[in-house]
């Protein structure tokens, strides 16, 4: 459940974060690739070297669509419902890889924003993550 105190963190530290997108997004996705390179198998048809096309491409998307959870953070299950169809049934990603991608993504936040992360913001993102990957794997079964 996040709190209204969440749900400003979120917005403010989210105005840098969307308006950075592929910044953001292609770091975030590097980082997973390099850290858990499992990650890498659902993606045979890209070239994932840091700061290829298609990264850059991915991760503009990604940070777009969690965007649109942040700009609807009380109906999170309704601005994703199209993503948790696409991960459920076509791509099938393990649902273990969420909080992965979740992580990777606070780290690069944490290291665009000016000084360090408070550990309020970073509860409050983290649990709006957490929300955004729990929504996209509910219809897995
Ligand atoms: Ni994900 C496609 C958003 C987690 C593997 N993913 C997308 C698209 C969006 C997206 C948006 C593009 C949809 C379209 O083209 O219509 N993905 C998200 C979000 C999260 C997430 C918001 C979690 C926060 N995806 C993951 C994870 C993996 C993943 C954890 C695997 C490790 N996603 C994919 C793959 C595709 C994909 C694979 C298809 C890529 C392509 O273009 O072929």
């Amino acid at each position: 459940m996040l709190t209204e105190d969440d749900k400003n963190h979120i917005r403010a530290i989210w105005a840098h974060v969307s308006s950075n997108p592929e910044l953001i997004g292609a770091e975030a996705l590097t980082r997973l690739f390099a850290a858990h390179t499992s990650t890498k198998t659902y993606f045979p048809h890209f070239d994932l070297s840091p700061g290829s096309a298609q990264v850059k491409a991915h991760g503009r998307k990604v940070i777009e669509a969690i965007t649109q959870a942040v700009n609807n953070l009380d109906d999170i299950p309704g601005a994703l419902c199209k993503l948790a169809d696409l991960h459920a049934e076509k791509l099938r990603v393990d649902p273990v890889n969420f909080p992965l991608l979740a992580h990777c993504l606070l780290v690069t936040i944490a290291a665009h924003n000016r000084g360090p992360l408070s550990p309020d913001t970073y509860r409050s993102v983290d649990k709006m993550l957490s929300r955004v990957g729990k929504v996209i794997v509910a219809q897995y079964r």
